[in-house]
């Protein structure tokens, strides 16, 4: 029974069923320990055995009532299991033998776990670096689109400058363009009326007697004088009125034909003080005022609003306002 014993205790480490650790796992190392655990039981029960064969022939030796058939059986049952644990023995070998492999199986995957992780390691490195460089452009392209949009307001806001600007030019550019028109049309109708004069002008050709012509009209200096109002109703009697002056040459032939005296012209702000209109209602546009003239009168002895032609000063300014009551010559204008 004691060799019975020992070899359970023997069987238990070899069993095929592998041992677990805690986490079910066992380790390469702990089974090459284990391999070499069984392998030094199998040596001890060997040497046991033998020890207790020795020691069984030498009682039976001594012991005087054995017989020759027990010694016999006893020779056979030791056999058996001589033979028993030399087919154990090569199980456990054959255990080993796969235990070995196993264990080199492991360690290669171990190593192959191990590149791979260096792999990975540098993998994820890699994709560290890119997504570092990716933020980093990610940044640059917020900070441009930032700029982008900043510049696309400003864009925005110079065209609609820019088209209010063109609106207004536009309507400017209309304004002006019916202008043009308007003022092409009044220069047409002068030069058709100057047109009509100068016929008519040439159809003529005459002036009343004593009455002086310089284009197509007829003057008359009077020979008299008499307030601005009064000599403006003896030319209207004479179916002509104050002389109106439309230009330099009727200026100066005007100045030519007075000799120094002191004449009345169509002119007067007797309306509204500062504004000069001719007889006709037509505003004054070219004038030949004297000069420090027109005054009024400078607050001295009421107000002027009555021209005269002042004789013998040059042409290009010999105009004075005077009060309408003075009494002067004066020049009627005619149609010829
Ligand atoms: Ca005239
Ligand atoms: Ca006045
Ligand atoms: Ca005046
Ligand atoms: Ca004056």
């Amino acid at each position: 029974m004691e060799e019975l014993h020992v070899y359970a205790e023997y069987n238990g480490p070899v069993d095929s069923s592998p041992s677990t650790n805690r986490t079910g796992t066992r380790s390469p190392k702990l089974k090459c320990r284990s391999h070499g655990a069984v392998v030094l039981s199998l040596g001890l029960l060997s040497v046991f055995l033998l020890a207790r064969l020795i020691s069984f022939f030498v009682y039976d030796h001594n012991s005087v009532g054995g017989s020759a058939a027990d010694l016999s059986t006893i020779k056979a049952n030791l056999t058996e299991r001589l033979r028993a644990s030399e087919d154990k023995l090569s199980s456990v070998s054959e255990e080993r033998d796969l235990l070995n492999a196993s264990f080199t199986n492991l360690i290669e995957e171990k190593d192959r776990l191990q590149r791979l992780s260096i792999n990975l390691t540098e993998e994820k490195d890699r994709l560290q670096r890119l997504s570092t460089n990716l933020t980093k452009e990610k940044d640059r392209l917020q900070r441009l689109s930032t700029n982008l949009t900043k510049e696309k307001d400003r864009l925005h806001r110079l065209s609609t400058n820019l088209t209010k600007e063109k609106d207004g030019l536009q309507r400017l550019s209309t304004n002006l363009t019916e202008e043009k028109d308007r003022l092409q049309r009044l220069s047409t109708n002068l030069i058709e009326e100057m047109d009509r004069r100068q016929r008519w002008c040439k159809q003529k050709k005459t002036c009343p007697e004593g009455w002086r012509m310089f284009h197509c009209s007829c003057y008359l200096l009077s020979t008299r004088s008499d307030s601005w109002e009064k000599s403006r109703k003896d030319c209207r009697d004479k179916g002509a009125d104050l002389v109106i002056i439309d230009s330099l040459e009727e200026q100066k032939f005007l100045s030519s034909i007075i000799d120094r005296h002191r004449i009345w012209i169509g002119l007067s702000d007797r309306d509204d003080e500062g504004t000069w209109k001719w007889i006709d209602g037509t505003p004054l546009t070219e004038a030949y005022w004297d000069l420090d003239e027109p005054n009024n009168g400078g607050g001295d002895h009421g107000e002027e609003d009555c021209v005269e032609i002042l004789g013998g000063r040059n042409a290009d300014g010999n105009w004075n306002d005077v009060l309408c009551n003075n009494s002067l010559q004066w020049i009627c204008e005619n149609l010829a």
